[in-house]
């Protein structure tokens, strides 16, 4: 065959490639698709069971799309590239705040509803925001942890997840505010560094390691799962006498629980949290709520939500409160989630 004609070959396909993409709509559209932070997350991949899960009862296909690594620059090409497969729905875990409004302003332009949920996106870039819990309860709570885990006496460090990641930086907030506010009770537990694992149990290990180093330091608080169980792993093989604590998975943390490396921690269901993510966007698409102030749905088997207003201006579901886990009830969740 000439060039010639494998290039009007080319031309006709990408023709016709092109006249069906025009042709589709995301209002015709049966696909819903979960953004993950990071495809290799277990956390996530938990959350989208739940998604799936709701997926199926609703009647449309449920599509597990994210970047290799936690980063906004491939969270915006997996985006763009279901903008162009005109899905009907993209729930995203944000792995920065504002980074993504460009390309989610876009897909909202093309009518496909558009949610955050476990990391939020910015007012502008959603219809609503599926939150875990309350995040000032999260970060409270996790100080009020580590603080009676040593008696009142030592240094705390925070191994978070990506430096830019919307929820640990929102809980991160609101630990530094629950030791301002009680400078007197935290007076001998400052926070002594914040260092950021990325969500990569590589990076989440050495960054560990690195925070050791440092005598003071007595308590190390993860806010991610992926740092937890990176912390957990080295603190375990080296013997060290550091305490942790943090978000969780009981399936992952069962053995630094009943150990002591990790006295307690906390978490939510990360499966019903996808679950009402698919609800969210199911009752969006629908018309039941547009993500205003009020609007209420049902969330499948988890039964009634409302659409209440959000700490950043916009607007959120809330699926419930951190629950602690510890010796006592571990053995109970390590097979749940
Ligand atoms: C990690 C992720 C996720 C967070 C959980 C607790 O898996 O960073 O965003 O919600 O931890």
């Amino acid at each position: 065959m000439s060039w010639k004609r494998i290039a009007a070959f080319f031309v006709l396909f990408a023709g016709i490639v092109c006249v069906g993409a025009v042709a589709a709509h995301a209002a015709d559209s049966k696909v819903f698709a979960f953004v993950a932070k990071d495809i290799n997350n277990p956390y996530m991949q938990k959350a989208f069971d739940g998604f799936e899960r709701a997926c199926k009862e609703i009647g449309v296909t449920a599509l597990y799309r994210g970047p290799e690594s936690a980063t906004p620059e491939a969270q915006i090409e997996v985006i763009n590239q279901l903008v162009a497969q005109n899905v009907a729905v993209i729930a995203v875990a944000a792995n920065d705040f504002d980074a993504l409004q460009p390309v989610l302003k876009n897909a909202m332009g093309k009518g496909i509803k558009v949610i955050s949920y476990d990391s939020a996106v910015n007012k502008e870039s959603r219809a609503t925001h599926v939150q875990q819990a309350d995040p000032e309860m999260i970060g409270r709570v996790l100080i009020q942890a580590a603080y009676e885990m040593i008696g009142g006496e030592g240094g705390l460090a925070v191994l978070s997840a990506t430096a830019q990641a919307t929820n640990q930086n929102l809980w991160i907030e609101w630990m530094k505010k629950e030791l301002e506010e009680n400078k007197d009770k935290y007076a001998k537990t400052p926070l002594i560094r914040i260092v950021y694992g990325d969500d990569d149990p590589t990076k989440s290990t050495s960054e560990t390691q690195a925070l050791l180093k440092d005598p003071e330091i007595k308590v190390i608080i993860a806010p991610t799962t992926v740092g937890m169980l990176a912390a957990g792993k080295y603190l375990q093989d080296s013997g060290s006498k550091v305490l942790l604590t943090g978000l969780g998975l009981p399936s992952e943390m069962a053995p630094f629980i009943e150990n002591g490396v990790c006295p307690w921690m906390y978490l939510w269901n990360p499966v019903d949290l996808g679950y009402m993510a698919a609800y969210t966007g199911d009752s969006l698409v629908k018309g039941g709520i547009t993500g205003e102030v009020g609007g209420t749905f049902k969330a499948g088997v988890i039964g009634e939500r409302s659409i209440v207003s959000a700490a950043d201006g916009g607007t959120e579901v809330m699926l419930g409160e951190p629950f602690k886990f510890d010796k006592d009830n571990i053995g109970d969740w390590k097979e749940v989630y």
